[in-house]
């Protein structure tokens, strides 16, 4: 891993996880230079920091692949249904490998800033490590979970024993035989880790500020007859994902649940519960996203199967969410409810009593100090912002896009932002995102970016911008699509909610992959609409 920084290129790429990873590729393709900065020793992104017990992605694999090489496709040999981390890390390095990425990606370095130069129309990027590089363009494939968070209590550094983040796992194997573990946090990395942990710690203490849904995940080896298949339906199955509503094609309902009698209803709940399959919950009925009273049947559905599951009443009650379903991200899950039920593993509601400290010993809440001898913060991330704004990128006439964004983030599809000519944010704030399969948001960001590169290249102008007007345009689309829906009503990340002092805002576009995809390419039909051009 050499380091090789060249002076000036024609774009400067930021993460080396999927996005980046496919943005070089098609940049060299098109015959430009690149340099990717990754903060990590390695690629993968997400998959690279999120080492946790248990950790793997919540999107079948044969979904959650790369389409642009059909080689590719149909030779990498997927191994279950929801691969681990292991796995998918493994897919990046092959990828990176396949494609003879790494050359021109400089790992352990941390871009710090960028400085529009309006002269001399490139970015000057500077990283930790004092490198700076011009670039025509700068592109954030900084991913949407990226930024971690810690809870917001005292003492953290005062715990002699030992601390581990879900977002930054030590790489050597870790094991909790015969310790005591206490974990902050109950979203996706907290539900998939915990009933890993309780496996062999001693006592493994969960501390829940806001329960989540889950569903199993009913996860197994893939069989070589289904994996055939879908290489054999492969092209029509990746338009089906890019035509879908969150990037995996599903049977799209046609009813309200309101019109429908009670068996009907329980019978699409337990069909989907059995099909282990998110997508399938949120798509049982037409109303679920938007009335509440459509969404309170499945809350009520929900809630008796983790009656069911808990042996312990008390223990039920408090696992059982109160928010909309799918107003906060659901999760899939092995074993997570049932986990409760073991008798080294204890529950403590954070609604009742609250986190006060971290302590030398442990964690005090406002009735009692628990002791440990390991802390697990799966406490989330400053989300779809927090990675851009982490960086100090100043636009025109110095404007910062963190002061910009004080409000909440502003963007034109969720690629650009008015002041900060030739950004490009893949899978940014206005756009789906994290409402999808992220490598369909990815490749669909990634293909419409390079074709804007190219396009100015060949019309010989050297400037795109998103106008005022078109931001201000789509910012109050993406707001007013979002309050036709139940998703303002619950504090969570895609409201910013869980950053103490962010600005609370929908972030995602909501509208689902196909339409948003059918609008960014009318907008470069017609010539980059929304956007400013210039030589
Ligand atoms: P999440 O989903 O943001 O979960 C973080 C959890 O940590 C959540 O339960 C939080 O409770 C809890 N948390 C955060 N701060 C605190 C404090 N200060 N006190 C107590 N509890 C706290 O992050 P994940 O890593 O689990 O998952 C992120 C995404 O990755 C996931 O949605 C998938 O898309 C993949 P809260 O809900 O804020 O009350």
């Amino acid at each position: 891993d050499p380091r090789n920084v060249p002076p000036s290129v024609d774009a400067v790429i930021v993460g080396a996880g999927f996005s980046g990873l496919y943005l070089l590729h098609k940049l060299r393709q098109q015959g430009r230079t690149a340099v990717v900065f990754e903060a990590g020793a390695g690629v993968g992104g997400t998959w690279y920091w999120n080492r946790y017990p248990g950790a793997r992605v919540d999107v079948e694999s044969l979904a959650y692949s790369y389409s642009f090489s059909e080689d590719l496709e149909q030779e990498y040999p997927w191994q279950e249904r929801y691969p681990t981390q292991p796995e998918i890390l493994k897919y990046a390095n092959h990828v990176a490998d396949r494609f003879d990425l790494r050359k021109d990606i400089v790992f352990r370095t941390r871009v710090t800033g960028a400085t529009w130069d309006d002269d001399q129309k490139v970015w000057l990027v500077r990283t930790e490590h004092e490198d700076a590089v011009t670039a025509r363009f700068l592109v954030m494939a900084t991913g949407c979970l990226s930024s971690p968070k810690l809870p917001e209590i005292p003492g953290i550094e005062t715990f002699k024993g030992t601390s581990y983040q879900t977002s930054r796992w030590p790489h050597e194997q870790i094991t909790f035989t015969g310790q005591r573990v206490g974990i902050i946090g109950t979203g996706s990395s907290g539900v998939q880790s915990i009933p890993v942990i309780a496996e062999t710690a001693a006592d493994l203490t969960v501390f829940q500020r806001t329960p989540s849904y889950s569903l199993p995940a009913r996860n197994r080896r893939l069989r070589d007859d289904e994996i055939a298949e879908m290489r054999a339906n492969y092209r029509a199955y990746r338009k089906a994902q890019r035509e879908s509503g969150a990037g995996v094609p599903v049977v799209v309902p046609t009813k309200s649940a309101l019109e429908v009698t009670a068996e009907e209803r329980n019978a699409a709940f337990e069909q989907a519960w059995e099909s282990g399959s998110l997508v399938n919950l949120l798509s049982t009925f037409t109303d679920f996203a938007t009335n509440q009273d459509a969404n309170d049947t499945a809350k009520a559905w929900i809630h008796d199967k983790i009656r069911a599951i808990v042996q312990d009443p008390q223990v039920a009650e408090d696992l059982c969410p109160d928010y909309p379903v799918g107003t906060k991200r659901p999760c899939l899950d092995t074993d997570y409810f049932e986990t409760f039920n073991r008798p080294n593993v204890h529950l403590v509601n954070l609604r009742r009593t609250p986190l006060v400290e971290v302590t030398e010993k442990g964690i005090r809440t406002s009735e009692r100090e628990y002791e440990f001898d390991v802390i697990v913060y799966a406490t989330g991330f400053d989300a779809m912002t927090g990675a851009l704004t982490n960086v100090d990128i100043r636009g025109r006439d110095g404007i910062s896009l963190k002061e910009t964004w004080s409000a909440g983030p502003r963007t034109y599809l969720g690629i650009g932002s008015a002041g900060f000519p030739n950004l490009f944010m893949i899978t940014g704030p206005g756009s789906p995102s994290v409402l999808s399969n992220m490598l369909v948001s990815i490749e669909q960001h990634v293909d419409w970016v390079a074709d804007a590169v190219e396009h100015l290249s060949r019309e010989g102008l050297r400037t795109i911008e998103p106008t005022p007007d078109a931001q201000d345009a789509w910012v109050d689309h993406v707001n007013e699509l979002a309050s036709y829906t139940l998703y303002p009503r619950a504090d969570s990340w895609y409201m910013g909610a869980n950053v103490p002092g962010k600005t609370r805002v929908f972030m995602p576009y909501c509208g689902g992959v196909g339409e948003y995809r059918k609008k960014c390419d009318d907008v470069a039909a017609q010539g980059y609409e929304g956007f400013s051009l210039a030589a």
